[in-house]
């Protein structure tokens, strides 16, 4: 995108010094090639060869969200992918997601809820399988103490097996994932390696050298100790050709568990039986809020005809009746769009955009023909009604006066309309969100919206801005709440922002409601015939 690489080189610069993102950006090249790792094998021994086939273990521990965040539950989409590479690499591989095996379980801590399976209810499972690698993911910073019970638990249930943890803060933070383990850990750590980036084929390599006993030291964005000794590799590379890859193994996973629970990404599917599809990864924008645009950079879609033939195989399997997109940003290419919502209408499914999808890549047309490919309803990732922070702060190309046509346009169809926006950025002026606010209020006539105050997120360029001005403490913001301004990035008095924020929800929301109770009623229907939509979550833009 032309304004989105005009934004990249203020998005570097304004970092400030020299910090572990800055070093994980420049050090990773994302050369799209597949197999990666250009340098030479340097292999140290580690362990015994293996006498048997080796046995994965991938395990999602439990999820910790503020309270009253509605509780929803996907399959890991990460895990499954890395586990259909494996079968297809002939590895027996296992897949236990806590979420969803425990998703009556609860544990409260002041104003955190966690939910899921207890990693100890599980020593058993793991013992019995005995694996020789057990990979564990951490897909949210909130979720760091989640990670470290549930790998602690697996190296005492199975002393023998590797311990390997990936995703998206092991990647950017290795060292602080080592360095925290061993705090908690000490003198028995227990997380051997980390493995940066995309797991698919780093993994691979890594159970076949470990079946050899022993490990190459070289490995691309591998990260541990030689014989005690520290290192850290950049990860250089990413998967270029995505269509490589094998599906999702959603077969070893409780899939009927998913679907009755049905909670997924969007939590008011129009479904009942919802799958998260990613036709593509990456987003090249760099909003200095967001950490996924930079775990990858380099936006990378999935051919048309293999994003299809995964839906066909999902409709044959689970009949499927609605899809939910997890792409970073869906319609950023869109000859490839236009090509791939033509398919889609024949597949004649429901579908929506959780994630939010970038004003400036959709048009009418485009949306007619979305409209007629199944979507019912579509988040405009707006960010903010004030043109100052969204190019001074978010750094988010995004043109406002396209949003009106747009929603009369999703109108014409009965497409509901989302709004995202992200308020109390470090600069920010009370008088600049009210601003933004009546903008809004004045012009955008979506049927609902999510107001999110900014978050520190790990791996974002807004986390360093604020770790080093001093503004946050690392802890703080592993406890990611975007209803609260428990941060203090603006000279905002906390408790106003809020004030504010849930004044503004709620005025848009009766709004909304008032305007268009049908549109309304219908997609809140589920929610609140399952009592599951106190108003105060509707305000505090905890639903999207
Ligand atoms: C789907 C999703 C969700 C789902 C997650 C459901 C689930 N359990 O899977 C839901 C809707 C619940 C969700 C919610 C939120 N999310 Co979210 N979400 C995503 C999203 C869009 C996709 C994740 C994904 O599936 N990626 C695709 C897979 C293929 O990639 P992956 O998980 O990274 O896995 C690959 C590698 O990391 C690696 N890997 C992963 N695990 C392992 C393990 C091993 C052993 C190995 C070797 C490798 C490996 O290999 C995998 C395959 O290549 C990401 C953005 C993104 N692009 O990642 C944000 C993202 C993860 N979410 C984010 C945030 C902030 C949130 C919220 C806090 C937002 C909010 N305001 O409320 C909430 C609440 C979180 C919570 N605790 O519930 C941030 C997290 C940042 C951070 N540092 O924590 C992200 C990165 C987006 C962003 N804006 O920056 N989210
Ligand atoms: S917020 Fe959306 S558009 Fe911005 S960098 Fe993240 S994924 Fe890309």
């Amino acid at each position: 995108m032309d304004e989105g690489q005009q934004f990249k080189g203020g998005r570097l610069n304004s970092v400030l010094g020299k910090n572990e993102l800055r070093d994980y950006l420049a050090n990773k090249e994302e050369t799209g090639v597949t197999p990666p790792s250009t340098r030479p094998e340097a292999f140290f021994s580690y362990g015994k060869p293996l006498d048997h086939p080796p046995r994965v273990l991938l395990i999602a521990p439990r999820i910790t969200i503020p309270q009253g965040m509605v509780k929803r539950v996907i399959p890991p989409l990460g895990l499954s992918y890395i586990a259909g590479s494996l079968e297809a690499a002939g590895i027996d591989v296992k897949v236990i997601d806590c979420t969803i095996e425990g998703y009556e379980q609860e544990e409260t801590v002041g104003n955190l809820m966690t939910y899921g399976l207890h990693p100890q209810h599980i020593a058993k499972a793991i013992e019995e399988y005995d694996p020789d690698v057990i990979g564990v993911s951490v897909l949210f910073s909130t979720d760091l103490m989640n990670l470290f019970e549930t790998c602690r638990i697996a190296k005492t249930a199975a002393p023998r097996a590797t311990v390997v943890v990936g995703g998206l803060h092991a990647t950017i933070y290795p060292k602080e994932i080592f360095e925290l383990d061993r705090k908690l850990n000490d003198p028995d750590p227990s997380i051997d390696f980390v493995i940066r980036g995309e797991g698919e084929h780093r993994l691979i390599r890594f159970v076949r050298a470990l079946c050899e006993g022993k490990v190459d030291a070289n490995a691309d964005g591998l990260v541990g100790f030689k014989n005690g000794d520290y290192f850290c590799n950049y990860q250089v590379t990413t998967i270029a050709n995505l269509d490589t890859l094998p599906f999702p193994a959603y077969h070893l996973l409780p899939m009927e568990k998913y679907f009755e629970i049905n909670l997924p990404f969007s939590p008011v599917p129009m479904g009942d039986r919802v799958a998260q599809i990613l036709t593509s990864r990456g987003c090249p924008i760099g909003c200095t809020f967001c950490a996924s645009t930079n775990m990858y950079k380099k936006f990378r879609v999935r051919s048309v005809e293999n994003v299809i033939a995964e839906i066909s195989q999902l409709k044959k399997a689970y009949q499927i009746d609605e899809i939910q997109f997890a792409d970073d940003n869906l319609t950023l290419d869109r000859e490839h769009s236009v090509r791939f919502f033509t398919e889609l209408t024949k597949l004649q499914l429901k579908w929506c955009t959780p994630n939010g999808t970038m004003v400036n890549t959709l048009s009418p047309d485009l949306l007619d023909l979305m409209a007629r490919s199944g979507l019912y309803q579509i988040t405009l990732s707006l960010d903010s009604g004030n043109i100052k922070t969204l190019k001074n702060l978010h750094h988010k190309p995004v043109d406002l006066s396209r949003i009106p046509v747009l929603i009369e346009k999703a109108k014409e169809y009965g497409i509901f309309t989302h709004g995202t926006l992200v308020v109390g950025m470090p600069g920010e002026s009370i008088d600049d969100i009210k601003e933004g606010f009546e903008y809004v209020m004045d012009n955008l006539t979506f049927t609902s919206i999510s107001t999110f105050i900014a978050a520190a997120i790990p791996g974002s360029e807004l986390y360093h801005q604020a770790l080093e001005r001093g503004l946050i403490v690392r802890e703080e913001a592993y406890k990611i709440d975007t209803t609260r301004s428990r941060i203090q990035l603006s000279d905002l008095d906390a408790g106003y922002l809020e004030a504010l924020v849930m004044d503004f929800q709620k005025r848009f929301s009766e709004k909304a409601k008032t305007t268009d109770p049908a549109a309304y009623a219908k997609k809140y229907k589920k929610l609140i015939a399952r009592g599951r939509m106190p108003v105060s979550e509707h305000y505090g833009g905890r639903l999207t």
